[in-house]
Formats: C-alpha cells, structure tokens, sequence
C-alpha cells in the first residue's frame, strides 16, 4: 500500500530573530520568503521559504521559526538546544484518518484533534519520544501551494 505521506511537506528550523534568519537564507542559498504569518496559539512568528514543487501537487518549504513567548514549545527548545533543525513535517491528504493511523500503532499524537497551521493547513504531532528522537508534523493543505 502506498504510504499516505506523499511529501516533506516542510522542515522546521528554530532560531532567534527571523528578520536576520530569512536574510541569511536569502543570500547564502537565494530562497524567498514566500509566506510569513504569526501563528499565537503556537507562540511563532514564521516564514515559509519555498524550495520545489513535489509530485502529489503541493511543495516542500523550510519553515523559519521565532518565538513570540517564553512558554512556546519553540522557546523552550532553543533555551535547551540553541537554533537549529527542530521538526520535520509530512503532507497528507487528511490529517486526521492518517494520525490516527498512526496512534492505533502505538505512537503518540500530541493533539486529540488537529489544529491550525501555516498557510490555513491544519496539522498534528507525534511525540519525538514515540518517533526515534524526531518531532514530526503531519500536514493537510486547504489548497495545496497557495497563499493564504
Ligand atoms: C523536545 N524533545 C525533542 C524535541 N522537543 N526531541 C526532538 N525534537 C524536538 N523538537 C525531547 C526533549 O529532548 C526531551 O527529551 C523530551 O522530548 C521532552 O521535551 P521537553 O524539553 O521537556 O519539552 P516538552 O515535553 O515540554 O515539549 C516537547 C513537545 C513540545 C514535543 C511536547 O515541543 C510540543 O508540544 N511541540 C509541538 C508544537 C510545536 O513544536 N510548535 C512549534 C512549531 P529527554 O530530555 O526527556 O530525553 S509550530 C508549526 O510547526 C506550525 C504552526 C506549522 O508548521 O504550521
Ligand atoms: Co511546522
């Protein structure tokens, strides 16, 4: 059966001022800022790099990543790591079906029910502790490749 994770969605990558982050990724590797929003249940400020298309019709992005409050899930990973690559998400068709997939094999979602994320996506999380030390994120895209 064909996995119901057809692409990296994106690579999220934690750091601590985003103005200068997106300058170095500007013009070290020449990536565009093709997305910024602040997303306050999440306590980010974030932008989405775009890097290619992928065949299932949506792309893959670096997702640059700031806090905005100490108690974010991003601060409290930079005060324990310092910047770098924090999570890796899939894209899916639907989030929901496929997390729960997932959670009957025994690994934990970390949210009983998606919520939202870049780009009016909505998304959910396995515990990195259940996932051999690596957060992941599962994506399902409103319209794929579209601004929002
Ligand atoms: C924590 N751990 C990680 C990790 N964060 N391992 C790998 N990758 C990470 N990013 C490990 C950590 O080293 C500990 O291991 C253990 O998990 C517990 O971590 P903690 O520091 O005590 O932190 P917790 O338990 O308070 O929080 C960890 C979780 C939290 C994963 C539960 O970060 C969370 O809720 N994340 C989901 C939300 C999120 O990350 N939002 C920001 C991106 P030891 O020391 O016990 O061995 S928002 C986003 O991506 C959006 C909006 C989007 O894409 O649209
Ligand atoms: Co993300």
């Amino acid at each position: 059966m064909p996995s119901p994770l057809t692409r990296i969605d994106h690579i999220g990558i934690a750091c601590h001022n985003l103005d200068e982050t997106i300058d170095f990724y500007r013009t070290t590797y020449g990536f565009e800022v093709h997305h910024a929003e602040t997303n306050e249940e999440q306590g980010v400020r974030e932008a989405m790099l775009k890097i290619n298309d992928t065949s299932d019709g949506g792309a893959t992005y670096l997702q640059l990543l700031e806090p905005i409050r100490e108690d974010s899930a991003i601060a409290k990973w930079l005060s324990k790591n310092g910047e770098g690559v924090h999570h890796i998400a899939f894209g899916t068709a639907d989030v929901t079906t496929t997390t729960d997939d997932i959670v009957n094999k025994g690994i934990r979602a970390l949210y009983d029910h998606p919520r939202h994320g870049t780009m009016g996506s909505t998304i959910n999380f396995l515990h990195p502790k259940d996932a051999h030390g690596v957060l992941v994120e599962l994506v399902q895209t409103t319209s794929n490749d579209q601004e929002h």
